[in-house]
């Protein structure tokens, strides 16, 4: 016998939620318009099937999130008396990305991983995972067509809404045929693109945008441009507190420049000496497998991690590891 973890396919998930009648569904801490989207509209199909369930993340419903609709509880804790029968998670590579939730997760007796993430870890009972989705989303609607449920409005815009972000509004090679496809279904029942890029897009302040300039007037690169990055020290970040879109969105400008194969942003944690490091690429250098050499991950051309270390040190290190990478093209 051997402990090695098994991968599923849509079948077995179908087959779980029929078999199981009380559910939490949970997602990555701060999370992302996929994780939350796709998460809660699979809560709302579970309830629409009939079952019980709640949705449970670290830290609860994020302010930045506050429109979207929430078929089901958003909560920050399991309440005590709640039997879970079987837990979803939504986007998550690894369990310790639930946060506090981890624990209260792996004590339920069924683990249902659903996720598009080549790092996936392939923690749960359960673990479908599609690495040619474009998103968790997509495979949600993918549950929706396997229970024959046509999304409802509401439903439709947290799908439309993890989509749109995670294929770049429809700009990366992940919008397959099949996207554009679901995408049309979503807005024929209801959806409005234009709303959805206004609150995913045009939320800014106006000291966002300055925050935003003053940063990329700093940007780093090296001499042949094909690597650009952007630094935030703490007390950057003390100083401005940016908004969650703006920190999060900076790493594509960098990318943007015409000569750069790779790009990334270094965030100091104000706690420790921890750097959040975000990823990104063309498409031709493997970003995923960089953010792997520092314990990380995420998709080939998106991907992240954290190191220990000063803002020096960690630039050196992922700056060699980089540089490792784009030399590999050539
Ligand atoms: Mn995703």
């Amino acid at each position: 016998m051997t402990n090695k973890p098994k991968r599923h396919s849509i079948k077995q998930v179908v087959e779980t939620i029929r078999r199981h009648k009380r559910f939490m569904v949970s997602a990555h801490v701060n999370p992302d318009p996929d994780a939350l989207g796709s998460g809660l509209a699979l809560a709302s199909l579970l309830k629409r099937l009939g079952k019980q369930v709640m949705v449970v993340t670290d830290g609860g419903m994020p302010p930045a999130f506050n429109y979207f609709p929430k078929p089901v509880p958003v909560l920050d804790r399991l309440p005590k008396n709640a039997r879970i029968e079987a837990a979803f998670t939504t986007d998550v590579p690894i369990l310790s990305r639930t946060g506090k939730m981890a624990e209260t997760i792996a004590a339920v007796p069924v683990v249902v991983n659903i996720d598009h993430h080549i790092s996936n870890y392939l923690f749960g009972t359960v673990n479908w995972l599609d690495v040619n989705a474009s998103a968790t989303g997509e495979m949600v609607y993918y549950l929706f067509e396997a229970f024959g449920k046509k999304p409802t409005r509401d439903e439709a815009f947290l799908l439309y809404m993890a989509i749109v972000t995670d294929t770049g509004s429809f700009r990366y090679r992940n919008s397959t045929p099949a996207v554009h496809r679901i995408a049309g279904e979503l807005i024929a029942a209801g959806v409005d693109p234009l709303y959805v890029s206004q609150k995913l897009y045009e939320k800014h302040s106006v000291t966002d945008l300055k925050f935003l300039g003053h940063v990329l007037a700093q940007m780093r690169y090296t001499p042949d441009k094909k690597i650009a990055w952007l630094e935030l020290p703490v007390s950057l970040l003390k100083r401005w507190k940016p908004g969650p879109e703006i920190r999060d969105e900076l790493v594509n400008y960098p990318r943007s420049v015409e000569s750069v194969e790779a790009a990334f942003v270094l965030r100091q944690e104000s706690v420790d000496q921890k750097v959040r490091v975000s990823f990104r690429s063309k498409g031709r250098v493997d970003v995923n497998a960089v953010a792997a050499r520092f314990g990380g991950g995420g998709h080939s051309a998106a991907s992240g991690c954290t190191i220990i270390g000063t803002l020096p040190a960690v630039r050196s290190r992922v700056l060699a590891a980089v540089r490792q990478a784009v030399k590999k093209l050539r």
